[in-house]
């Protein structure tokens, strides 16, 4: 019986890890998943596993050391998904960037340090890196970050490695490619224009749309982290992506095909300032461990524009109140 501790469990990827555990591993282990709840986070969340008794929430922040140091004790494995994730909030406002994304992985790499955590693993990004234009980056590059968001990533990826380093708590850092799936934050590309094309919405496209993100599937992410604490080397940094490499238009184009819906609704708009270009993995070194993506991209992203479909009450529901005063501030327009 594995005990974890999962951080922003009631977000996106970590909701989907959470499921993805339960589903593995059914009741071999125990997750106590730790999430302040912040816009980002979302109790409907969690609504699939939260009555089973190997399950527990706590409301809490992981920046409070009181707070993590009594739920430390007897965890085996640390996941810490808890950040502020969007690139676009990060430019606005980046206080609750630096406090949670360093700050809170201080907090937690102390606790595990003082309670001998079997693993801990640091959900880096690949955004740590920068831009590139041609080629992908390895893990031994050198990190450029150049947004808020992600030099606040990159600072609790370097952090993490100092704790194996320094104390030997057996750290490993992931860095992963953008994500898409179900239950995504309908803040983020895919998700904001696969809900707004169902709706007959504008798709706010920033720039001339040809920035270029690798995206993998969320399943695929969680299978990854789940195969690197079981097969990964602590000290080490490992790449993750699924080798979808495709423009923000491509993206888009997709999108509208697939709904059945008009390339009118296409809207370009003002860019991101600092708006990376291009992000790109070398992910060699996983694959040689023995990992591979499983779900092919095409296929994935029917499944999970099907999914929006299916459950407009899940994302009506955050696209309503604060959401439409952040919609108005961030593209100047009423959603
Ligand atoms: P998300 O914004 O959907 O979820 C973040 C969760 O963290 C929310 O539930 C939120 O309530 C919680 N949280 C925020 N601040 C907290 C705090 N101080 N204490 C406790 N909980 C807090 O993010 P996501 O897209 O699921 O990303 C999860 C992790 O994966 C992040 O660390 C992100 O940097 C990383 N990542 C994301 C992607 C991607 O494409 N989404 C790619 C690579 C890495
Ligand atoms: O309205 C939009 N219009 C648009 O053109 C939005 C929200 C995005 N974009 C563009 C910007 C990027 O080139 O789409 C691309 C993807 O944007 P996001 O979905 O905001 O993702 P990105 O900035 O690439 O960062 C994501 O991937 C790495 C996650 O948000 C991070 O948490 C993760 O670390």
């Amino acid at each position: 019986m594995k005990k974890y501790l999962v951080t922003g469990g009631a977000g996106f990827i970590g909701r989907n890890f959470i499921s993805y555990l339960f589903k593995k591993y059914d009741r071999a282990v125990k997750v106590i998943n730790l999430d302040k709840l912040t816009y980002a986070g979302n109790p409907d969340n969690m609504l699939e596993f939260k009555d089973r008794p190997e399950f527990e929430f706590v409301k809490g922040d992981i920046c409070d050391a009181a707070l993590v140091e009594k739920i430390m004790p007897g965890i085996d494995i640390v996941v810490n998904f808890a950040a502020e994730s969007h690139v676009d909030r990060s430019i606005g406002s980046p206080d609750d960037f630096i406090k949670t994304d360093i700050f809170g992985a201080f907090v937690l790499l102390e606790a595990a340090r003082k309670n001998n955590v079997e693993k801990f693993i640091q959900i880096s990004t690949d955004e740590v890196y920068g831009s590139i234009i041609k080629g992908s980056f390895k893990e031994t590059d050198t990190l450029e970050p150049s947004s808020p968001y992600s030099a606040s990533k990159a600072g609790a990826d370097r952090l993490a490695y100092s704790y194996f380093v320094t104390f030997q708590l057996p750290v490993i850092i992931t860095r992963c490619s953008n994500n898409f799936g179900p239950f995504q934050y309908p803040e983020k590309l895919i998700s904001l224009f696969v809900t707004n094309a169902i709706e007959n919405k504008t798709l706010p496209i920033y720039g001339k749309g040809e920035n270029v993100r690798d995206w993998i599937y969320v399943l695929d992410h969680c299978d990854a982290i789940d195969f690197l604490i079981q097969a990964g080397e602590n000290g080490q940094i490992y790449n993750i992506g699924g080798g979808n490499e495709r423009t923000n238009l491509e993206i888009t184009d997709l999108i509208l095909e697939t709904l059945n819906k008009p390339a009118g609704l296409k809207k370009y708009v003002g860019d991101r300032p600092g708006h990376d270009f291009r992000y790109s993995v070398d992910t060699e070194k996983l694959r040689r461990l023995g990992w591979t993506p499983k779900h092919e991209f095409t296929e994935a992203m029917e499944e999970t524009i099907e999914w929006y479909n299916q459950n407009s009450w899940w994302w009506k529901k955050i696209k309503s109140g604060d959401f439409l005063k952040y919609y108005k501030q961030q593209y100047q327009t009423e959603l």
